[in-house]
């Protein structure tokens, strides 16, 4: 192994040009696969939405990275022509967190379904959350599992007939929003992929804030889940209500009940305060330990390890 690997490099800063002087890449230059996801899926939105928020940045490709766990909207980076990880079922988070922690440049965002994001990866997302690492996640919840043909997700509502509940679900569902909020999460929104202003809005917002963002989405699976949340699409009759206005997001409480109001409930920005993020914590401990070993390389203080062991 060279010195040159044992030394621990600074942080990278990618060389790109004054934002003034960029041209965001099209949808075209940003698609890469055709999705494989079922017409009229509403995760088609979510990357359309994904592809206007990157264009509408003008981020270049090696400034974000898409990652995901398994689930039919975790192919999610699969059809974005840039860098990006397909990882295990439910372990978006931890990957994305590593990305985030060694390359704080990066946009970090991660795409998750609700069983892989609530179920199986419930736990990476507390941790995530509380511990405010800084990336987006966009959970784009169906409220069934897609990828496995209908089995009962941790947001399905009671009653709900399944491949694994066929006389109705039994289980209390999770609300989302409230669980971000208890676990310490400091940008928690709510979208519909049915409003794609709306979305893009979201995306924005999250993008912006400085520490873990959560948005949940909600997306149609016509193929299992047909109609779901049609109360909160206008245009099938149903609602869709902003935040009020005067709502302050730095209030937990109040954004705790504005979250527990029932379906279709609210969408917007519920929960957003400042907190130091777990990257800029860490990044004062590696600079003060620097400091404190006067730039010596990794290599060096192992060989200082060893003479002493002699
Ligand atoms: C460790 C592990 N457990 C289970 C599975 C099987 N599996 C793949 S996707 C999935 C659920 C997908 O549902 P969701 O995360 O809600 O995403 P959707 O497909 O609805 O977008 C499951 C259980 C797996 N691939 N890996
Ligand atoms: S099964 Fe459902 S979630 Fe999966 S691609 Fe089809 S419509 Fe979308």
């Amino acid at each position: 192994m060279s010195t040159q690997t044992l030394a621990n490099p600074a942080p990278q800063t990618v060389a790109t040009p004054p934002s003034a002087e960029r041209k965001g890449l099209t949808k075209k230059e940003l698609a890469a696969d055709h999705p494989t996801w079922c017409p009229g899926c509403g995760d088609f939105s979510v990357l359309a939405l994904y592809f206007k928020l990157l264009e509408k940045r003008k981020l270049q490709q090696d400034e974000f990275v898409s990652i995901s766990g398994i689930g039919c909207s975790s192919r999610f980076p699969y059809f974005v022509q840039s860098h990006g990880v397909h990882f295990i079922h439910g372990r978006a988070l931890p990957f994305a967190t590593g990305i985030s922690l060694s390359r704080p440049d990066l946009h970090v965002f991660a795409f998750s379904g609700d069983g892989d994001a609530f179920s199986i990866g419930g736990n990476h997302f507390t941790h995530t959350a509380r511990k405010n690492v800084k990336m987006s996640l966009v959970v784009m919840d169906n409220q069934v599992y897609g990828l496995t043909k209908k089995q009962t997700s941790p947001t399905s509502p009671l009653g709900f007939k399944s491949k694994t509940d066929g006389w109705g679900a039994i289980d209390h569902p999770i609300n989302p929003l409230k669980q971000a909020i208890a676990m310490g999460a400091t940008f928690v929104a709510r979208t519909t992929s049915t409003n794609p202003n709306h979305v893009l809005a979201m995306m924005e917002a999250a993008m912006d804030h400085d520490g873990f963002s959560f948005i949940q989405c909600l997306s149609e699976c016509v193929e299992f889940y047909e109609g779901a949340f049609d109360a909160a699409n206008p245009r099938k009759g149903g609602v869709f209500n902003e935040i009020p206005k005067n709502h302050d997001v730095t209030d937990e409480i109040a954004a705790y009940k504005l979250a527990s109001t029932p379906f279709p409930g609210y969408f917007g920005v519920f929960y957003k305060v400042n907190r130091p993020t777990k990257n800029a914590k860490e990044s004062e401990i590696i600079t003060n330990a620097r400091a404190k070993i006067q730039g010596q390389a990794d290599w060096q203080l192992l060989q200082k390890s060893f003479e002493r062991m002699k």
